[in-house]
């Protein structure tokens, strides 16, 4: 028998030209009575962070352009050093918004920038404070909500889906516990994904708060150019250009085959779902155990009941290799789902919490069998994927239960 299957296709692609930003592939969707609620995801960036770290040093710089870089020396009796200085072949870290009207901005050769801003001021850097005022605003937000994913030292993700204040209040309350508890300033992005909310978050930079809602997608993001989405990287922006497409607007009208043609199958519909502002990632926080999962992209979209033994075969084998990755990691786990993605690129995840761990692959496939029999398979299917989460060691069961760390093979 044919198989249709990609070689071997196990996690939704990375982007062009750049790490994929965040995992897992899969969002578990709870099984429960009540529809879930939409999902609340705030982004939380802090505003010229480094420069804004040093200005807390410095007060009397406030208003001024400043950049850092790594060259400066610390000032010494009020007597700062100038980019007009500067003779070499570094470059700028970052740059305050004064500096940036000037035209200066990260990554810019400090020359360059001379010639642009030679009376801005250079401060060195300061990784001691940066970490320092890293963990305060961390700490100070998670006061608000827990749910909180690290992306670095001045970026954080926020499932505020289970808050009930409305997200403007939310917003607000967050950047208000960021100033208060360390005098720096952050913008905010508030979405139903992570995606949308991290282009929001750079909106109105800085002392943004944007918040997309209904309608907003096609208002606001639709018509910045394509690169502004964490993934889309200088190559692929380039790539697009070839093709036509610029804005994010081009890429959500583009035709599937032409992106397929250019990009492989799996980036094609990353790039389309994002351009509809489809993003089904979980905000992870550290303490959360992840999820191993397994999904093909199927060469031909498939039908549930003409290619029913091919679907059957699939399905039995991505339960096995789960369950040998699974053991391979040393964990089992009490939550089974899966993912289908349709022909109109519509994904439907489902899954099951069962009352003991589960590792071996017998006892996944009938789970996930038992959360396919919940999805009404009227369209052919495009991918199908199977996860395990709830994650706990198998070695030692009987020791009080520690979040396992996983890297998704
Ligand atoms: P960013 O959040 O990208 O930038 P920013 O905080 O300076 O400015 P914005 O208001 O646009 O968010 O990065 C956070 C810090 O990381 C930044 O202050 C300095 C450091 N950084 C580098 O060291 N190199 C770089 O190329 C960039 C972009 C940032
Ligand atoms: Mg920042
Ligand atoms: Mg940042």
């Amino acid at each position: 028998m044919a198989d249709f299957r990609r070689s071997r296709l196990d996690h939704r692609p990375e982007p062009p030209g750049q790490q994929r930003p965040d995992t897992p592939p899969m969002t578990p969707t709870r099984v429960a009575s009540a529809p879930p609620r939409e999902r609340r995801i705030a982004h939380l960036d802090m505003d010229a962070f480094f420069a804004s770290v040093g200005l807390l040093r410095y007060p009397d710089l406030r208003g001024q352009p400043v950049v850092i870089g790594g060259w400066a020396s610390p000032p010494e009796n009020g007597q700062y050093a100038r980019l007009r200085d500067y003779v070499g072949r570094g470059v700028i870290t970052t740059a305050t918004y004064e500096a940036r009207a000037l035209g200066v901005h990260s990554a810019m050769g400090m020359m360059k920038a001379a010639r642009l801003a030679p009376d801005a001021i250079v401060l060195p850097v300061d990784f001691q404070a940066y970490r320092h005022y890293s963990r305060l605003f961390k700490a100070a937000v998670a006061v608000i909500t827990p749910c909180i994913e690290d992306r670095g030292i001045d970026e954080i993700y926020l499932d505020l889906t289970d808050l009930n204040d409305d997200s403007m209040a939310l917003g607000r309350a967050l950047k208000r516990a960021v100033r208060d508890a360390t005098g720096l300033v952050c913008s905010v992005g508030i979405s139903p994904n992570k995606l949308l909310s991290k282009i929001a978050s750079d909106l109105d930079k800085p002392d943004g708060l944007t918040i997309i809602g209904p309608g907003d997608l096609e208002r606001r993001i639709w018509p910045l150019p394509a690169s502004k989405v964490n993934g889309i990287g200088p190559k692929a922006t380039r790539k697009l250009q070839t093709l036509g497409i610029v804005t994010i607007a081009d890429l959500a009208a583009a035709a599937p085959d032409l992106l397929q043609q250019h990009f492989g199958l799996g980036t094609a519909q990353w790039l389309l779902d994002v351009a509809h502002g489809r993003d089904d990632r979980p905000v992870v926080t550290e303490s959360e155990p992840k999820t191993i999962s397994r999904e093909t992209t199927f060469e031909r979209d498939l039908h549930a009941r003409h290619d029913r033994a091919l679907l059957s075969q699939i399905f039995l084998e991505l339960c096995e290799h789960l369950s040998q990755d699974l053991a391979r990691k040393g964990v089992r786990g009490a939550t089974v789902g899966i993912k289908l993605r349709f022909d109109d690129f519509r994904i439907v995840t489902r899954d099951l919490t069962l009352d003991a761990p589960v590792t071996d692959a017998e006892a996944i496939h009938r789970a996930a069998g038992q959360c396919l029999k919940r999805v009404t398979l009227n369209r052919r299917l495009r991918l199908l994927g199977v996860r395990v989460s709830k994650l706990e060691p198998i070695a030692a069961p009987h020791e009080p239960h520690r979040p396992v760390q996983l890297e998704l093979c």
